[in-house]
């Protein structure tokens, strides 16, 4: 990690975390709940809103909000999917999953509460004149045929007579973890009434390689700490990206996605530079 990056990426966590105190008071359990399911990851998808907005000069009261936004949804997934009618995992980000910590109702409850909440944050007058293709688009990429698509063709995958194809993978995670990271790194040119394509296509390499570096890091990574989900995956003989390229050749592809990102971020000049250290950062993290 560049040290400009790490600066970046610790800089947008703190704005977000204290946006996350000032929007989400703890009145209450469900809000407990719901603040604990934000803390303690690396908040990429808040950081990729910031900087997107960063570049397109938009003011930053409407960029936190869609940052908030978008780690609401991202740790409402996180909640159900380790839920024990999903992965049923009993630790998240090191600490205890949120059914375990309380129950199971208010995992579900506080995972419902955190997807409408990103689109009460999206909603509000801070977000200014174009929150409506910004809401639009993120329902889309969460919904029925975004995140949760992936998440049911995933859980299809693990009936299925015979483990998926590389097209099919490439789709499923497309939807599964790409969408998010693509609506993420697209929300300032939205929000600025923009073109998001060089984004869009900035992201679309950068969410596959992400995904490639997650099953990676399952081969190589803390065995404690990381690659739960796919190395359960491997176990149930479902199809990862390591096990249908190879090691070597799922590090050359996502070599090659981290540089397809940065090409296009050619319009943006020198200001693309801290979006080029994300996409390094996502293939050579540890965690
Ligand atoms: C249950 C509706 C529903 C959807 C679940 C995204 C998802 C779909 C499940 C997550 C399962 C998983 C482990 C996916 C692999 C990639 C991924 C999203 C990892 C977690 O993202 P990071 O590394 O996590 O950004 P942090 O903790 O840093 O936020």
């Amino acid at each position: 990690m560049t040290a400009g990056f790490a600066a970046a990426l610790s800089q947008a966590q703190a704005k977000i975390s204290t946006h996350m105190d000032m929007r989400l008071p703890q009145a209450d359990l469900l809000h407990e709940a719901m603040a604990y399911a934000l803390r303690g990851g690396k908040m990429l998808r808040g950081f990729l809103v910031l900087e997107s907005a960063r570049l397109h000069d938009v003011p930053e009261a409407a960029a936190l909000e869609a940052a908030l936004a978008i780690e609401c949804i991202h740790a409402y997934s996180l909640v159900h999917d380790d839920l024990p009618s999903m992965d049923d995992d009993d630790l998240r980000r090191g600490q205890p999953t949120l059914h375990r910590k309380w129950d199971e109702a208010t995992a579900v409850l506080a995972g419902d509460s955190l997807q409408t909440f990103a689109f009460e944050l999206l909603a509000r007058d801070e977000v200014g004149p174009h929150a409506l293709p910004l809401i639009r688009a993120l329902a889309q990429a969460a919904g029925k045929d975004g995140m949760v698509s992936g998440q049911m063709l995933d859980i299809a995958a693990e009936s299925a007579a015979t483990p998926l194809t590389l097209d099919q993978i490439t789709t499923l995670q497309a939807r599964k973890t790409g969408c998010l990271i693509e609506w993420s790194a697209c929300a300032g040119a939205r929000l600025a009434g923009a073109n998001p394509e060089p984004l869009r296509h900035y992201a679309q390499a950068l969410g596959l390689a992400f995904q490639i570096a997650d099953d990676i890091l399952d081969i190589e990574g803390d065995a404690a700490t990381v690659g739960k989900a796919v190395r359960k995956d491997a176990d149930a003989g479902k199809a990862t990206f390591v096990s249908l390229l190879g090691l070597e050749g799922a590090k050359s592809r996502a070599q090659e996605l981290a540089q397809l990102a940065s090409t296009a971020l050619t319009p943006y000049g020198a200001a693309g530079e801290t979006l080029k250290d994300a996409a390094r950062f996502v293939i050579s993290r540890d965690s």
